[in-house]
C-alpha cells in the first residue's frame, strides 16, 4: 500500500491520469446509474457459495480503506448472473464520506448514499488476484449501498470495533470472532437477484478495465455513529481520512443492465 495517490488536491483523482493512464480510460468506474436508462434483462441465477462458515478474518487500514481479508484462501466463490465462470472472493472493502450526504462511488439516479462496500472477487482460472489484473475478465465485484438508520447494524459491529486499534496506516487488526461473510452480504438472498451490472474499472489507480460490477438495489444500514467511526482512520499523512470516493466518470457508449429476479 501507500501508493501515491489521495482523494485532494495534487495527487486527487483530477491528477491520478498523470501518472496512471488508465484512468482516463472508456470504461471508468464509478458511474452514476440512471435508472430510466438501464437495459431489463433476466439472467440465470447469481450464486455466492461458502458465505456460510466463519473464517478468521482480518482488518487493515491501507492509507485509502479499510480491507477486510479471511485467513482462508478460498473463503467464497461467485458465479452465474453475467459471469462466464467462477470467481474467487480476495477482500473487501469501504468507501464513505465527510458526512452522511455523501460517500458511495457509484450513484443511482445522481443520489449519493453515504457509504459503499466493495466485494472484489477474482477469476479462479487466472489463479491469482495479481494475475487476472491482467485480463479484462479477471475481476467481478459486488457493490452495497448503505442508508443511514437510527440503530446501528449489529453484523457490522465486529469491524466498526476494531477500527480504532487501527488508525494509523499500515495497522492490521484480527476480528475477535471468525467472521460469516453472510452477515455482511445478503440480508436478503432473494433481493440478492435485483441488482445493476455493468463493465468498468477499478475505482482507485491504477483504475484497470478490468471488472465487471454487480450494484445491488437492495440497501443496507448503518448508523451514524457506525458510518463516523470510519472517518477516523488515518491517510498516509496522518491525516483524517475523511472521504474516499472517486467522482463518477463518464458511461460513454457503455449499456448499464438490470436484472429483473
Ligand atoms: S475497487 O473495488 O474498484 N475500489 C483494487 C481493488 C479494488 C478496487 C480498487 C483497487 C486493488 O487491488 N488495487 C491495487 C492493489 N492494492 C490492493 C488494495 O485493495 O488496496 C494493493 C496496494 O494498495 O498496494 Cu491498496
Ligand atoms: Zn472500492
Amino acid at each position: 500500500h501507500g501508493q501515491n495517490f489521495s482523494y485532494d488536491g495534487d495527487q486527487g483523482p483530477l491528477h491520478w491520469g498523470e501518472e496512471y493512464h488508465s484512468c482516463i480510460g472508456k470504461y471508468q468506474s464509478p458511474i452514476n446509474i440512471e435508472e430510466h436508462n438501464v437495459k431489463n434483462v433476466s439472467l440465470s441465477p447469481l450464486r455466492l457459495i461458502g458465505i456460510d462458515n466463519p473464517y478468521q478474518s482480518y482488518v487493515t487500514n491501507t492509507g485509502h480503506t479499510v480491507m477486510l481479508k479471511t485467513n482462508e484462501s478460498k473463503a467464497a466463490t461467485l458465479s452465474g448472473g453475467p459471469l462466464q465462470d467462477n470467481y474467487v472472493f480476495e477482500q473487501l472493502h469501504f468507501h464513505w464520506g465527510e458526512n452522511d450526504y455523501e460517500g458511495s462511488e457509484d450513484l443511482v439516479n445522481n443520489h449519493s448514499f453515504p457509504m459503499e462496500m466493495h466485494a472484489v472477487f477474482y477469476k479462479e482460472d487466472y489463479k491469482s488476484f495479481n494475475e487476472a489484473l491482467n485480463h479484462s475478465d479477471g475481476l467481478a465485484i459486488l457493490a452495497y449501498l448503505y442508508e443511514v438508520s437510527p440503530q446501528p447494524n449489529p453484523a457490522y459491529e465486529p469491524i466498526v470495533r476494531v477500527l480504532r486499534d487501527i488508525e494509523v496506516m499500515g495497522k492490521r487488526k484480527a476480528l475477535q470472532e471468525p467472521l460469516l461473510l453472510e452477515s455482511l452480504f445478503v440480508p436478503d438472498i432473494a433481493k440478492m437477484q435485483d441488482y445493476f451490472t455493468y463493465f468498468g474499472s477499478l475505482t482507485t489507480p491504477p483504475c484497470l478495465e478490468v471488472a465487471r460490477w454487480i450494484d445491488f438495489k437492495d440497501r443496507q444500514q448503518l448508523s451514524h455513529e457506525q458510518l463516523a467511526a470510519f472517518r477516523d482512520l488515518q491517510t498516509p499523512e496522518g491525516d483524517k481520512l475523511t472521504h474516499n470516493f472517486r467522482p463518477v466518470q463518464p458511461l460513454e457508449d457503455r449499456v448499464v443492465f438490470h436484472n429483473i429476479p
